[in-house]
């Protein structure tokens, strides 16, 4: 991002759908800002592009031929004037050509610098580069050249000498394609040749590197943020340890695995990475928390995430608002000690999908109730009438809730997911509440394997609903009792948030 400082952003053009469009006009009006949609064939009536005060239509449905095609943007730009541009999350947020694009145009890019994009995308770059700053990675060989190994044999070296369990990542990947986990030795050749093959088709580019494999982690990330002046900070931690496939379902604020000590460390070694890189705006650090509590560095996300809500809750921060007044060269309004911790945030992400077969149920949404009430936020992209289509991701909803402890969050998530109604389609409202009230969740013990390890209590269609959803009630409350609060942030916040707060019915 490269504003000047003193630059005011007049006009921000929302390269993106959905309900992120939608957060981000959100932060934009009550600055004062105006907002420019783009929008596909598909999302001719959609609900962004009624939220924003103008809107460009950039062509088919296929995000490839609308939302990620460069041109268009900077088609929709010139055209209305936009002087800033916010990229969301996905299609084009982490493609340092369109940060550099707009640079050349002139206009803001609201995120970080390209050079920042480029060496964090690169897997055994952004390794190195974060290495270089004392952060620990997980141990593992970036190749003879320092990106992937040219052959199985030189590969096989390199893993006899970690020792098994390794893993094969793409050097170009994240989110899993191209990963293989090798167990034993006869294993390797054939997972070396299935990872390179998955590289290549996925990203172009088949270099494939190699860490031990971690067994039994938490994906526990950290939010930071920098502005130009070389000031950096982090936003405490979130546990998305609640995944299947690779794909993210449920999110929570504080982690459950991370103490004071252990919740300092991390950010500060997540601040020292995001040095390494010149990086400016929100960006997340992710780690693995292993079993015995020790963490690495996995890869930074250079974009604001889907799961920020949960941050804003405990932190009290607008993270759009906070990407804004970066952009326009403003200096961070707060030092690390002044950024709040309190009570505890859940976010489940409400899919319109088969939750069983894990597929996705697209067609019109007939009717759609969404909870509100104390501490309910629910950051939605459609409404009743909407239609999923089969052109992007099925996300209906991110439904997020704050309590002052984590009990009380567990509890309040449990009410809003029993509120909610659609019709038309099939949702995973039941899965979620069938997640949160097995017992190793309560207890906050779960990791990367959870959904997998409990899938004949949790992969069942039937909702909780009537006596079914008293019983879970009184379950979390009971648990709520037996739990031992989470320490408050400070002295004085304790003092503020006691007695504590007794799980209550509040049916009855
Ligand atoms: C790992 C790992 C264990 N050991 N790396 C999956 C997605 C990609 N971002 C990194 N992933 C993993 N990398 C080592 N050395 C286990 C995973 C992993 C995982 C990580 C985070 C969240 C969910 C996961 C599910 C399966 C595997």
């Amino acid at each position: 991002m490269k504003a000047r400082a003193g630059t005011q952003i007049r006009k921000v053009l929302i390269a993106n759908r959905g309900e992120i469009a939608i957060r981000v006009i959100r932060s934009c009006r009550e600055l004062g800002i105006r907002t420019v949609a783009v929008y596909s064939d598909a999302d001719r009536g959609a609900l962004h592009v009624r939220s924003a005060d103008e809107a460009v239509h950039i062509g088919p449905s296929a995000a490839r031929e609308s939302y990620l095609v460069l041109d268009k943007i900077l088609g929709a730009c010139k055209q209305t004037g936009a002087d800033a541009v916010h990229p969301g999350y996905g299609f084009l947020s982490e493609r340092a050509e369109f940060a550099e694009a707009l640079a050349a145009a002139g206009i803001v890019f609201i995120g970080p610098p390209p050079a920042a994009i480029r060496s964090m995308g690169d897997k055994t770059t952004a390794r190195a580069t974060v290495t270089r700053a004392g952060v620990p990675v997980v141990p593992g060989d970036n190749g003879p050249e320092g990106r992937g190994f040219p052959t199985s044999a030189l590969a096989l070296e390199a893993a006899r000498k970690i020792g098994f369990p390794v893993m094969l990542k793409a050097a170009a990947g994240g989110g899993g394609k191209g990963m293989r986990l090798v167990a034993e030795e006869p294993k390797f050749e054939a997972a070396y040749t299935g990872a390179q093959r998955e590289a290549k088709s996925a990203f172009g580019d088949d270099a494939v590197y190699l860490e031990k494999a971690i067994i039994g982690p938490r994906h526990v990330e950290v939010q930071v943020f920098a502005d130009t002046h070389g000031n950096v900070v982090h936003l405490y931690e979130r546990d998305c340890s609640i995944q299947r496939r690779h794909q993210k379902v449920i999110e929570e604020s504080p982690s459950p695995a991370v103490d004071e000590g252990l919740r300092q460390r991390m950010g500060q070694v997540a601040v020292a990475a995001a040095k390494s890189c010149g990086y400016v705006g929100a960006g997340t650090i992710e780690f693995l928390l292993a079993p015995n509590k020790e963490f690495y560095f996995l890869e930074m996300n250079t974009r604001l995430q889907v799961e920020h809500p949960i941050t804003e809750l405990v932190t009290g921060v607008d993270l759009v608002r906070l990407q804004i007044a970066v952009a326009e060269g403003k200096p961070l309004p707060f030092t690390q000690a002044e950024i709040p911790r309190r009570g505890a945030a859940i976010e489940c992400r409400i899919y319109a999908e088969d939750a069983i077969r894990f597929l996705p149920s697209p067609g019109k949404i007939t009717l759609l109730r969404t909870p509100s009430g104390p501490n309910v936020r629910d950051d939605s992209g459609v409404t009743e009438g909407s239609e999923i289509s089969v052109f992007y991701d099925p996300m209906i909803s991110k439904l997020a809730v704050w309590g002052e402890t984590r009990e009380v969050a567990v509890q309040r998530m449990l009410r809003a997911l029993a509120e909610y109604r659609v019709g038309g389609i099939k949702t995973n409202l039941a899965f979620h509440q069938r997640v949160l009230v097995e017992p190793d969740f309560l207890r906050g013990d779960y990791h990367t394997g959870y959904i997998d390890g409990h899938k004949d209590k949790i992969l069942v269609q039937t909702p909780l609903e009537g006596d079914a959803l008293d019983v879970v009630l009184a379950a979390a409350a009971l648990q709520a009792e037996r739990a031992r609060p989470e320490p408050l942030a400070s002295p004085e916040e304790a003092t503020a948030a006691a007695p504590w707060p007794r799980a209550v019915g509040w049916r009855r």
